[in-house]
């Protein structure tokens, strides 16, 4: 084992100084860079334009919606900045021209273009075609926000430099549900918000000014993004007062036109809290008809509305235990008022009794979704969704799936990941979650001993749900680049692609983002791309390998180093360290049997400590420091070593990005190498500190 302290507390010295002196470089010093992200639309050298001369001079447009009107004028933009030409407006297909409209519109003004039949709700298809004796390219769609999707598409292989020369190309989403959460409080914090405080609400109103909610709104459309969900789920009751809902319908506004459906988290209480019953028990016809009318309300306001977000009985919120009711009665009494307007109620899983008694080793939070939901299977209404963390514990920076997702058949389910860096470093630390979310995606649950891999469970291809998807808890911010740190926007951007197709790789994603964010210089390309690629590697073995957790401080700010801090109390984050071993058991055989809520194959492996991956051992097995793992070390020692390496790849970061120096705008540069250099000296605390 290597003793490196003094040269770590140095270390650690020179990154705080510099991170202080730093810290006004966090202000960013040109905000139009980043609060259009991924939207640059940096003009093309006169090489790179020469591969769209091509490109018809003009457009037209089939159909007439809020939603058509952006894809044209985002069409007229791209194209202008990237190429420097102004697209003009044609009044039909005449010569050459970019032709726009969904399949319907374009059928009788087109009817020999053969339309893609396998178009599905918001997939699109470009395609080049002869057109009234000229070559048109073709943007359609079997609906609006197709067409919008469609553009962005476009405008983004311009971006990237690729070939769009005889394009032909459909693309449909994996999922119907690919939505955003934003923790916002109405006072304008946000839960878990590390980008600044809300764009959506201050003092307990919808902000007056909404032109970032608009800015987001068309951010989350370029990825494909079709709803927003835009208040806490630790949901403030007032969301439903009719004053409110009226606020709302402005953000509802300035969505719309971006093909985002708004929608809202609410308290299960409300019936009671400001509905002025005695009751909000989910089976009392009054409270039903309360639900109804609400709902009825605000879609005479907001006709697209999404539906609601519910968290009951969960962290001290009211819940139908209160009356002895079960959740799926809950979740029926407001989907049944959503269902004549096509809302969608989403229902938390993320249940669990947050007084546990840890002296029990029975006792294990991480059994608690499947065992509240699983007895329920089939008994939610077809327009309730069932919305599962990835993970059967919160976020952190490594858990098994959640054995829910294989449990319910005859239930519809999303998959909830969190954007905001929560448990991942808090985008101080560089954390792209990408390769973790593939990994959950990509998990084979084996039910039934087939191939079901955990994004056809929640997209419906395995049981044939009626709707589901993918949910991604956002939290962006007011701050110029949104979520805090300009690289963590890689996530934010992740998330949509990987909902609209997560069989993209991690690869190909990161240097779709780096590309249109930062240009395509091949050295900033390749080194943006490998920094975050191994990132979430790096973050998890200075802070907790082998699955044990991120050994944080949980009943604080969930970032610095804590590890006593999940042991002694009710929360179940338990690691169960002491002189001698650690890792939760949570095996069938002489454990809490967590293990047990997977489909046999899966639990054969977790089962067996010679089958269960390293990366995992600690999350179902305790086990002495002197066990040898399948690299042949001691737990003790990887753990260990895991930690100092981990601490020396941070601190290569600061030199990988120097490399950077010059190619990439000076701003930039600069907040990121101070990031970077905080984050080095952070590593070190957590190192030494484990
Ligand atoms: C919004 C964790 C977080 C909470 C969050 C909760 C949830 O406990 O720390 O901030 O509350 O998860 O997902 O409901």
């Amino acid at each position: 084992m290597r003793y490196r302290f003094c040269s770590s507390t140095v270390l650690l010295l020179v990154a705080l100084i510099s991170f202080l002196l730093s810290t006004p470089l966090f202000a960013q010093a040109d905000p139009t860079i980043e609060t259009v992200a991924w939207l640059r639309y940096l003009p093309l050298d006169s090489k790179a334009a020469m591969n769209y001369e091509k490109l018809p001079r003009a457009s037209v447009l089939f159909g007439k919606s809020p939603v058509l009107d952006s894809a044209r004028q985002e069409l007229a933009i791209g194209v202008e900045k990237m190429l420097g030409r102004t697209l003009k407006s044609s009044g039909g297909i005449k010569g050459s021209v970019i032709v726009l409209g969904t399949a319907r519109d374009l059928h009788d003004v087109a009817p020999s273009l053969r339309l893609a039949s396998s178009l599905e709700a918001d997939g699109y298809w470009l395609t080049t075609t002869e057109l009234g004796h000229a070559e048109c390219l073709v943007i359609t769609a079997a609906n609006d926000r197709g067409v919008l999707y469609g553009v962005f598409a476009l405008l983004s292989k311009i971006a990237r430099g690729e070939s769009i020369i005889g394009i032909n190309e459909v693309q449909n989403p994996y999922a119907p549900i690919r939505w955003v959460n934003q923790w916002d409080n109405l006072d304008g914090r946000i839960e878990r918000g590390y980008g600044g405080p809300s764009i959506l609400f201050a003092d307990g109103k919808v902000r007056a000014d909404l032109t970032r909610a608009g800015e987001y709104a068309r951010l989350l459309a370029s990825i494909g993004i079709n709803g927003c969900t835009i208040n806490n789920v630790n949901a403030a009751p007032g969301v439903l007062e009719d004053d409110f809902i009226a606020q709302a319908k402005r953000v509802a506004d300035v969505f719309r036109p971006w093909g985002v459906q708004m929608s809202m988290s609410v308290d299960l209480s409300s019936p009671k809290l400001i509905g002025g019953l005695d009751t909000f028990d989910p089976v009392d016809p009054r409270v039903a008809e309360w639900w109804r009318k609400k709902v009825d309300g605000i879609y005479r306001q907001i006709p697209d509305f999404g539906g609601f977000v519910v968290k009951a009985d969960s962290e001290g919120r009211s819940g139908p235990s209160a009356y002895g009711r079960t959740h799926a009665d809950a979740a029926n009494v407001i989907a049944r008022a959503l269902k004549p307007h096509g809302g969608v109620v989403f229902y938390r899983a993320f249940v669990y009794n947050h007084h546990l008694d840890w002296r029990d080793p029975k006792n294990d939070r991480a059994k608690a979704a499947y065992d509240n939901f699983y007895p329920l299977d089939g008994k939610f209404d077809d327009n309730a969704v069932v919305q599962i963390k990835n993970g059967p514990i919160d976020f952190q920076v490594r858990e098994p799936v959640s054995p829910l997702f294989g449990g319910l058949r005859r239930t519809n389910e999303a998959i909830e990941l969190q954007i905001t860096q929560e448990y991942t470093g808090q985008q101080k630390h560089l954390c792209f979650l990408v390769p973790m979310w593939k990994e959950v995606l990509d998990f084979d649950m084996r039910v039934d001993g087939g191939s079901t891999p955990v994004k056809d469970l929640v997209s419906g291809r395995v049981f044939h749900r009626r709707v589901g998807g993918f949910v991604g808890v956002a939290n962006v911010g007011l701050d110029a680049n949104w979520m805090g740190s300009p690289l963590a926007l890689a996530n934010l951007y992740g998330f949509g692609r990987l909902a609209w197709n997560p069989g993209l790789s991690s690869k190909t994603i990161i240097d779709e983002w780096t590309r249109l964010t930062f240009g395509s210089d091949p050295l900033v390309v390749r080194t943006i791309a490998n920094l975050q690629l191994s990132s979430w590697q790096v973050y998890e073995s200075y802070t907790g390998p082998l699955g044990a957790g991120t050994l944080t401080n949980i009943v604080g700010n969930h970032y610095d180093p804590g590890p006593a801090s999940s042991e002694g109390n009710g929360w179940g984050q338990w690691h169960r360290a002491d002189h001698q071993g650690i890792g939760m058991d949570r095996t069938m055989a002489t454990g809490t049997g967590y293990i047990g809520q997977y489909p046999t194959e899966v639990q054969k492996i977790y089962e067996s400590l010679v089958a269960c991956p390293d990366n995992l051992l600690l999350f179902f097995h305790h086990v002495p420091y002197t066990y040898a793992l399948h690299s042949g070390k001691t737990v003790i020692q990887h753990v260990y070593d895991s930690h100092y390496e981990g601490a020396e790849r941070a601190h290569d970061f600061v030199a990988e990005w120097k490399t950077l120096e010059g190619r990439v705008d000076p701003e930039r540069y600069r907040d990121i190498l101070a990031r970077f250099e905080f984050q080095a000296g952070e590593a070190v605390k957590w190192r030494d500190a484990i």
